[in-house]
């Protein structure tokens, strides 16, 4: 296949976190957060690591952003340590943090390449979560008041700016079933981790708009392509479910300034967010860009009584805990998700259709795949690279079809700790050997540099 050719101003990045590759958790005044606890409990990752080494990017990130420009990448999308930066949550700063973003930010822009700073990739600082977490509305306002000191502090280096990254994934896999850190399973509650979430990015917008810094402001939604898994009614309100939680309980607060009334009454927390309703027009922010990480789609099913919602299930979907996922049969990653390419026009197009005009970036999408090292060293993995292939396809088909998505970022730079499959996944263009921390580019990564070297030029 010939290499997909996107306009010249189309921005290719690369994306990470802090926590699944820094490392080096106790330096430099680093406080505790929710995963370093996390990490601790016994079964909670499945390899029994933590991110206390990971790639160890906090000393190699100069070595590791030139590698990142000698293939080409334009930007890089990396995530800023809330308890690096405010090491008990709240009140003083750690100055050493700031200094070390900056260092990162001067080191892209020495190689051509532009930052996005990610304020929240799930890394709470502990004492917070001590105090209530999600669950309770001044973690918004500390967020809040986190982002707006470090945009004021690194603003002049950095112009790109995600409050949060997938609120969906902190509230309901932190708060719902319990398979992220903080570990709890609140039931429905969960939601209004979701809604204190959605809160602080308004908050955060606010504050950051009020600065002397000309930034451009998103946030970062995990969205799925959803269908239902046949033309009945049953299947039809499976999907209904599905696409609720997953995407227009945060599509619509975030773009239209409400949440979708089927979603509140399948999950009977009507009463609560009603009492919230004057929290939307702060949720409601006009935004520069709308960031998506589009990974795979669900086809939807209902269960075979009927019965969807049963709330003694700890759920990452409360009201729909007993939808099922049906397995298509379709070629799946190493996760077990399902590869579908043309969903990211669709995921693109929940956007475009409630916020037209306005910007999309996929902020991540990659795939974990088993890597086959050779004798010579080489790393061949031509499922992630025909992964990466098929969706930078599935981006020039929607920028052909209209859509409004302005650039790229693959997930991920290198292999990283993948929270809680630990070291055992692997979604890097570049391999990390965990004992040496050699970095070596595989097949998908040299593919990314022919790829991006056949671009057009602006
Ligand atoms: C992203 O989350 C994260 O931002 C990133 O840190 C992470 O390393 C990367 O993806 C890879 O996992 O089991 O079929 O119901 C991805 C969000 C949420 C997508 C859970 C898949 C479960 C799909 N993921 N979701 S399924």
């Amino acid at each position: 296949m010939a290499h997909p050719a996107l306009p010249a101003d189309f921005v290719w990045g690369t994306a990470t976190a802090s926590y699944q590759i820094e490392g080096a958790v106790a330096e430099d005044g680093r406080g505790p957060s929710i995963w370093d606890t996390f990490a601790r409990v016994p079964g909670a990752i499945s390899d029994g690591t933590n991110g206390d080494r990971a790639d160890d990017h906090y000393h190699r990130y100069a070595a590791d952003i030139a590698l990142m420009a000698e293939l080409g990448f334009g930007a890089y999308r990396f995530s800023v340590a809330w308890p690096r930066v405010v090491p008990t949550g709240t009140g003083e700063v750690n100055q050493a943090s700031l200094d070390f973003y900056r260092r990162i930010a001067e080191t892209c822009h020495e190689h051509g390449i532009t930052p996005w700073a990610t304020l929240y990739h799930w890394d709470l600082p502990q004492p917070l979560e001590d105090r209530g977490g999600w669950l309770v509305p001044e973690t918004a306002q500390a967020f809040a008041e986190y982002a707006a000191l470090t945009h004021e502090a690194l603003g002049d280096v950095v112009s790109h700016w995600i409050t949060l990254n997938e609120p969906w994934c902190s509230a309901l896999l932190g708060y719902g079933n319990g398979v992220h850190a903080p570990g709890k399973q609140v039931g429905s509650d969960a939601l209004k981790a979701a809604h204190h979430l959605l809160l602080g990015h308004g908050l955060a917008v606010q504050k950051m708009r009020a600065s002397s810094h000309d930034s451009t402001l998103g946030i970062t939604l995990n969205l799925y392509s959803v269908r239902p898994a046949s033309g009945s009614a049953a299947d039809a309100e499976a999907a209904r479910r599905t696409d609720g939680m997953g995407n227009r309980f945060f599509l619509d607060p975030v773009l239209l300034g409400s949440y979708p009334d089927d979603v509140l009454a399948d999950a009977g927390v009507q009463e609560w967010f009603a009492e919230r309703s004057g929290d939307l027009a702060t949720i409601n922010q006009p935004l520069d860009f709308v960031g998506i990480n589009y990974y795979s789609r669900h086809t939807a099913a209902a269960p075979e009584d009927g019965r969807f919602a049963d709330p003694s299930i700890p759920s990452a979907t409360p009201g729909s805990e007993r939808v099922v996922h049906v397995d298509t049969g379709a070629d799946k990653t190493f996760m077990g998700w399902e590869v579908h390419p043309d969903g990211l026009l669709d995921v693109v197009a929940m956007v475009a259709e409630r916020s037209p005009g306005t910007p999309v970036y996929i902020t991540e999408n990659g795939a974990a795949y088993d890597d086959v090292v050779s004798p010579d060293g080489s790393v061949e993995d031509e499922d992630r690279r025909r992964y990466l292939e098929l969706h930078a396809q599935a981006c020039a088909d929607a920028v052909a079809a209209g859509l409004p998505l302005r650039g790229y970022f693959a997930w991920s730079f290198l292999d990283n700790w993948e929270w809680a499959f630990g070291e055992s996944r692997r979604f890097g263009i570049v391999r990390v050997d965990y004992e040496t921390q050699e970095r070596t580019v595989k097949r998908s990564g040299w593919w990314f540099r022919d790829l991006l070297a056949a671009q057009p030029k602006g």
